[in-house]
């Protein structure tokens, strides 16, 4: 089952399959429920009239997005590359305790076909595809959407302190283009695929899995939610499999289509 959040007529609508949900019910009401709960809900709905409309990224305006860094082999040898402190790196990677981080909040994300950005004052930019797990008020993982951790590689090699301007800033997260309603099980060996069209071509197609992910999903929200609550829920970006290489800087009118399971998020890179 796949829940959607739906523009028509300036009204936004969370939809299950297309089909709205009743009473103003947004994710937020559905996150304070255990997952059992919530189930019961969403199964109770008779199936009425489909709606259409602009969809919008899958999270409500003051849900957090927070993300894990460093969770793939690949990602602790990019940020090798492009750190002077790249020991630091291996350090995370091996430690018990993730590294997460703060990446947005829902008002800010970008949706399905919505603009994404690069920093005016970077030269050295990437788009990063994640799993990004959907967990509710007590912890349980409910479901997964598609993410693009859009990230500055040359401000956070110049320094690791600097993470936070190199990850939040306006347009720098994307999700969508729905959730996927699942247990954490089914996200064990999902594909992840990333192509990056320039001016009609092809420049980048890649593809990983969430096999390769160094962290169980489980302790990724552990750390996550054992000392800080979310009364509404929280989404958490996964980390990267992909990075492209060293030469590769991400321009405008870019065209970044990522996909992870079933869900496919595509978004033009804009300057606006
Ligand atoms: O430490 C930097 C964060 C890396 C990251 O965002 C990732 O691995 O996905
Ligand atoms: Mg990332």
């Amino acid at each position: 089952m796949i829940l959607t959040r739906i523009k028509v007529n300036e009204i936004v609508q969370w939809c299950l399959e297309g089909v709205p949900l009743p009473n103003n019910l947004d994710l937020s009401d559905l996150l304070e429920l255990n997952r059992r709960e919530m189930m019961a809900l969403l199964t109770s709905f008779s199936s009425g009239g489909r709606i259409d409309g602009e969809r919008l990224a899958p999270v409500d305006p003051h849900q957090e997005v927070w993300a894990a860094g460093v969770t793939y082999l690949r990602s602790r040898q990019a940020r090798r590359e492009e750190s002077g402190v790249g020991d630091l790196y291996d350090l995370v990677y091996e430690a018990e305790r993730p590294e997460l981080f703060f990446k947005a909040l829902g008002w800010r994300v970008a949706g399905d076909g919505q603009a994404i950005r690069v920093r005016g004052d970077s030269c050295w930019n990437v788009p990063e595809p994640e799993l990004v797990l959907v967990v509710n008020r007590l912890g349980e993982i409910i479901g997964y959407t598609a993410g693009n951790d859009v990230s500055s590689r040359d401000i956070e090699g110049e320094n690791p302190l600097y993470l936070p301007q190199a990850k939040v800033y306006r347009g720098s997260c994307a999700l969508g283009p729905g959730i996927r309603l699942c247990v954490a099980g089914e996200m064990a060996d999902l594909p992840i695929h990333m192509t990056i069209e320039r001016a009609g071509r092809v420049i980048y197609d890649e593809g990983t899995s969430t096999a390769g992910l160094k962290r169980n999903l489980y302790e990724l929200v552990h750390y996550l939610t054992c000392e800080l609550d979310f009364p509404k829920g929280v989404f958490l970006m996964t980390g990267t499999g992909l990075v492209p290489g060293g030469d590769f800087t991400l321009m405008v009118k870019d065209l970044v289509r990522i996909k992870v399971g079933e869900l496919v998020l595509e978004n033009p890179v804009s300057m606006e």
